[in-house]
């Protein structure tokens, strides 16, 4: 996994009172023993830094902090070590224990404030004491989300990772680049649109739009051709293109005729990394291997478009999918914004490539299918696996294919 510098890290201080279970939130969320953790308030002195790759969030640096006395909390708060995490933090979590939120918590609230910083209120030790609706209902009409814990049972850390989720500003959680960065300024990007009866008339639809705005932006410039045109085309330019991204349905032809010391890979691809969650949807897609006939299939869109005769979602995907595991599975499909479906029916969740949501909705329908235990992954993955070039596809993503690899080599 390449590493993230510190600076490209969401960062993220845990404040509060002593003894409230600070340390222990972080521990739980690191599954490690990363603080130290006791009964006795002040265990922790200086802050302690803890990065990691929080899913679905991505890098982010964990600040777990001393106590912050109870006496005179403005004046605690004017400590230097302390102030000084108040100024690196893009989001802060303020911990209280057993419902217990006053004056000294909205101090810690009014020091981010200040700073413009998203803050979440974790009420720890919902064992001992749950706050109170009115304090809730006060707490939400400032915009901080709560969540309630048992940091030391681990009860609450999903509810808490999406509360972070919710939280973190926009400009960490949208991905800059759809493709330009894979192709680089001054060098060339090969497009593959098919142009069949499932094509709106008259226009492009929004994944291969944005794709080409986003290389215009990168100072890269593109090629767009059909799938018949393709060999065709490569054999007319004089140096082979950084990458080729076809419509996933044209994944086979395109691979074929596609050298293959040129990477290629699908826009459905590119938009599980731009929308969504790469790395988590090919290790969903991965689940493939493991469905029997007669399992259970959600496939989720975004958008609410009227379906065709050969509609990607409900024809194409299910004929693949059925071919490849050898037997009949069941499908449901969603439409639309709503998410709130049961999804312990099922064994995978196809989403589509997301392309007229927010990163962050994505992101949070991805946690939601991992609470629920079930494998997600997207209409561009599920189709290159069944199809059987989901390695190639995977070729521009290390991460990704190291996963991949890991798990063909396992299998031996
Ligand atoms: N009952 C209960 N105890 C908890 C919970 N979370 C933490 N504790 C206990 O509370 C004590 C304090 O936990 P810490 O995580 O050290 O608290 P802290 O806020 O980091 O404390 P300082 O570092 O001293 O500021 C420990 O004995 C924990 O085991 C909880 O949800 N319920
Ligand atoms: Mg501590």
């Amino acid at each position: 996994m390449r590493s993230t510098p510190k600076s490209m890290r969401l960062h993220i201080g845990i404040f509060g009172r002593r003894n409230v279970g600070k340390s222990s939130l972080l521990n739980a969320m690191t599954r490690q023993q990363v603080s130290i953790v006791s009964d006795f308030a002040g265990t922790t002195t200086d802050p302690v830094e803890k990065p990691m790759e929080l899913l679905p969030l991505g890098p982010v640096l964990f600040i777990d902090t001393a106590g912050l006395d109870d006496v005179g909390a403005l004046g605690a708060l004017r400590t230097e070590r302390t102030r000084a995490v108040f100024d690196r933090v893009d989001l802060g979590v303020i911990v209280c224990d057993a419902g217990r939120w006053d004056a000294f918590e909205d101090g810690i609230l009014e020091e981010l404030r200040s700073r413009d910083v998203p803050v979440v209120a974790v009420f720890n030790k919902d064992d001992l004491g749950a706050p109170d609706a009115a304090l809730l209902e006060t707490l939400a009409a400032q915009k901080v989300s709560t969540v309630r814990t048992v940091a030391s049972e681990n009860t609450g850390v999903l509810a808490f990772r999406q509360a972070l989720l919710d939280a973190a500003p926009a400009d960490f959680i949208e991905n800059p680049a759809i493709v330009s960065d894979l192709v680089g300024p001054g060098e060339m990007a090969v497009l593959v649109v098919p142009i069949d009866k499932e094509a709106p008339k008259g226009r492009l639809i929004m994944p291969q739009v944005q794709s080409i705005r986003d290389l215009l932006d990168g100072d890269a410039y593109c090629l767009v051709v059909k799938e018949r045109e393709l060999r065709d085309a490569l054999g007319r330019l004089n140096r082979p293109p950084k990458l080729v991204v076809t419509d996933s349905q044209a994944f086979l032809k395109v691979a074929a005729d596609t050298p293959p010391e040129i990477p290629l890979t699908g826009f459905s691809i590119l938009f599980a990394r731009y929308r969504g969650d790469l790395v988590a949807q090919v290790a969903g897609a991965l689940a493939i291997e493991t469905l029997q006939p007669g399992d259970r299939i959600l496939i989720a869109e975004s958008c609410s478009h009227h379906p065709i005769a050969d509609d990607i979602g409900r024809v194409k995907i299910p004929r693949w999918l059925t071919q490849y595991v050898g037997g009949k599975l069941e499908f449901d499909t969603v439409q639309g914004h709503d998410f709130a479906v049961d999804l312990t029916p099922y064994k995978l969740v196809i989403h589509c490539g997301a392309c007229v949501t927010n990163r962050r909705a994505m992101l949070s329908r991805i946690l939601k299918c991992r609470q629920a235990g079930v494998p997600v992954t997207n209409y561009g993955l599920a189709i290159a696996y069944s199809l059987g070039i989901f390695e190639r596809a995977l070729e521009p993503f290390p991460a990704a294919l190291e996963l991949f690899q890991a798990q063909a080599g396992h299998k031996g």
